[in-house]
């Protein structure tokens, strides 16, 4: 056979296998076999130099003509397999996009967070500003610098938690941020709500949790008075709850107050008639409250020759309660959504 035949037939039998190759590792093999350094093309170009002189044109250029052929046809099928290659991935990867989403579910605010930020809003429109105070407490500030001693009977009302160190205890009650916030400010008179939570070790009921939400308030400056109080919160009452409230308040003891009261409010339900929320009394309690205690004042860095106050703390859980008639405080905490969703 001459060398143009031999080309020829080199050239329909690498056609042929190319076409039989239907994956990439069969067109590789193919390519090394036919086009690679030792492929049978490679091998036959080789062999044109020992042809006779008046030969090598023609068989020269049919050779030329052989490798752009194959060379042609190989990367022809290259791409066609890669075309395939792609179609294939993106239908095995393909999203229907007709299918339904999965609609986000949208989070809402904790009722006592709601509540709370309501009652900032109101003390902030009559220039009370946000203290925070720690969760995790001194014995010394949550209980001795309120006058409340080591063994003082009112200890008694709030138990609470204790860690290893006995001088460390999770706050009864928002009061001690009082002592912190009159030691950062001493003496320049003063305006603050302290909000937080407090703990008790007592007995989970319908109406107590062992951790609740305070709000506490405090104002120092000269000249406060009992009616500042009064003023205060029944401001407070008629934002909350709706112009017109009436308040009572009632005298109590706490030991870091001096008087010391309690502040109820006419029933929101029946509007003092008497109903079940208020347990036919007229009258639902609404807040701690009285004059900062001589001692307590001192204590914080005022002189209470010169200084005075009034103080105040109420639990946002209870009037969410009351706001909502809400009827067991479990719900607060327990994480139920169906509670929480509908607020
Ligand atoms: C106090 O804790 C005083 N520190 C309040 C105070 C501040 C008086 C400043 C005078 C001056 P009391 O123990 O009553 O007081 O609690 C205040 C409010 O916290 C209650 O009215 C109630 O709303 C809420 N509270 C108390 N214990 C619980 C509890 N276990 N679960 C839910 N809320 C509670």
């Amino acid at each position: 056979m001459n060398m143009l035949d031999q080309l020829k037939a080199l050239e329909q039998e690498a056609l042929a296998t190319l076409a039989a190759a239907l994956d990439a590792a069969s067109l590789e093999e193919w390519r090394v076999a036919v086009l690679g350094r030792k492929g049978t093309l490679t091998h036959a170009l080789r062999g044109l130099g020992q042809l006779p002189r008046d030969e090598r044109p023609a068989a020269g250029a049919e050779a030329n003509r052989v490798k752009d052929r194959l060379e042609a046809a190989f990367t022809t099928r290259q791409e066609t397999m890669q075309q395939a290659e792609i179609a294939r991935a993106l239908a095995a990867e393909a999203v229907d996009v007709t299918l339904p989403g999965r609609p986000p579910s949208l989070g809402r605010i904790h009722p006592s967070n709601a509540v709370l930020r309501r009652i900032y809003a109101i003390f902030g429109q009559m220039g009370f500003q946000v203290y925070d105070a720690p969760d995790v407490e001194l014995d010394e500030v949550n209980f001795q610098l309120l006058n409340i001693p080591p063994d003082h009977p009112a200890r008694d009302m709030q138990d609470t938690f204790y860690t290893k160190d006995p001088r460390v205890l999770l706050r009864t009650h928002t009061s001690p941020g009082q002592i912190r916030a009159m030691r950062d400010h001493a003496p320049a008179p003063l305006r603050v709500i302290l909000p937080g939570k407090c703990f008790r070790y007592e007995q989970v009921t319908a109406r107590s949790e062992f951790m609740f939400h305070q709000v506490e308030g405090l104002a120092v400056g000269k000249g406060i008075t009992m009616a500042d109080l009064k003023g205060t919160l029944q401001e407070f009452a008629n934002q909350l709850y709706g112009a017109g409230r009436h308040l009572r308040f009632r005298c109590s003891y706490f030991p870091f107050v001096e008087p010391g009261v309690e502040v109820d409010m006419d029933c929101i339900l029946c509007g003092g008639q008497g109903c079940r929320l208020c347990k036919y009394s007229g009258w639902l309690e609404i807040s701690g409250a009285g004059m900062v205690h001589p001692v307590v004042l001192r204590n914080g860095g005022y002189d209470p020759e010169v200084y005075s106050g009034f103080a105040f703390g109420m639990g946002p859980e209870r009037i969410t309660m009351l706001k909502h008639r809400i009827d067991d405080i479990r719900y607060f905490f327990s994480n139920d959504v169906r509670f929480l969703e509908q607020f």
